[in-house]
């Protein structure tokens, strides 16, 4: 047997909705990081970490970088994406089939200055019935300041994971573990659970309250084999409060039993889940606020 001991830290970045998260969670095997079909469902730096034998994988789930600086949560995403390329040994760069925006261009610009080998990750192949169409493309990608090799893949259904896992491995450098083996994130049950709150509303909603919502746990405590959940959703206005709840509190119900089954299955426990929802005007744009409800 060889014991390699290698391990780093792996950021995975890339402009908003091209499937970081997905395929984060596809990499470790079980669902760490929220995702949804509207851009911006990441909102913080997230650690998914994966050990295998001798070899530890600390992956780096980023908010995607947009072009958007206007309200201070866009300028905390940001941040928390861009202070993901410091200290790290490599990167996956995830683009989304052969478009090419201004946004991929900056996530470009930053992995050419974070001086860290890239990976670039065509996602979401599995939308793009001719798979030979890609190759000019990729031809072209590869030459991108920092790029080493190109895998197209679909985060999805599982298609080439495999080739990218292998490749991560090649370029991890040697070194101990940071983390205990059994560790596999950095963050706490509390974070995790507002997070799948936070997913459910964005699934549930409409297109303006998602980016309204925080998520803003009260209580969380085990009683008799029964952890007893109380969270708070904050949204800005009145009548963002009237769609969350529903007609006669149907979306808040549904909202409630979907983060309830998902809660389960983390904490791999019975739960009791009870939600609020409350209105503090402004706080995607009050720096205060944000910091009072974990965005710091
Ligand atoms: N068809 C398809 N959809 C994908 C794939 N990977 C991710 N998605 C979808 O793309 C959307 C954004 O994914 P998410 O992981 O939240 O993107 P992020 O913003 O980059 O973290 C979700 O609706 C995903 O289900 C893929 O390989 N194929
Ligand atoms: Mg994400």
């Amino acid at each position: 047997m060889i014991f390699r001991n290698r391990c780093g830290y792996v950021a995975i970045l890339g402009r908003p909705n091209v499937g970081k998260s997905t395929l984060l969670n596809q990499l470790l095997g079980f669902k760490l990081s929220i995702t949804s079909r509207k851009p911006q469902t990441t909102r913080h730096q997230i650690l998914g970490i994966r050990t295998i034998g001798g070899d530890q994988i600390i992956f780096v789930d980023t908010p995607g970088m947009h072009l958007s600086n206007k309200r201070a949560i866009n300028r905390y995403m940001n941040r928390a994406a861009k202070s993901a390329t410091s200290d790290i040994d490599l990167i996956i760069f995830v683009t989304d089939r052969t478009s090419w925006t201004d946004e991929d261009e900056l996530v470009a610009k930053s992995i050419e200055d974070a001086g860290a080998p890239a990976i670039l990750v065509i996602n979401k192949i599995d939308l793009f019935p001719k798979k030979n169409a890609l190759i000019p493309h990729l031809n072209k990608l590869i030459n991108l300041p920092g790029v080493v090799d190109t895998v197209p893949l679909s985060a999805l259904r599982c298609e080439n994971l495999d080739s990218l896992e292998n490749l991560i491995l090649k370029y991890l450098p040697n070194g101990q573990h940071y983390f205990s083996d059994d560790q596999f994130t950095d963050k706490s049950e509390r974070f995790l659970v507002s997070e799948i709150i936070r997913e459910k509303i964005m699934r549930q909603l409409g297109d303006e309250i998602p980016y309204s919502a925080a998520v803003e746990i009260e209580e969380f405590k085990e009683r008799k084999r029964i952890t007893h959940i109380s969270a708070l959703i904050w949204v800005e206005r009145k009548g963002q409060k009237k769609i969350v709840i529903g007609e006669n509190g149907e979306k808040l119900r549904t909202i409630g039993r979907d983060s309830r089954l998902d809660i389960e299955a983390l904490l791999n426990c019975k739960v009791m889940l009870n939600l609020w929802v409350k209105v503090k005007s402004g706080w995607s744009n009050d720096e205060r606020a944000l910091s009072s409800l974990g965005y710091n």
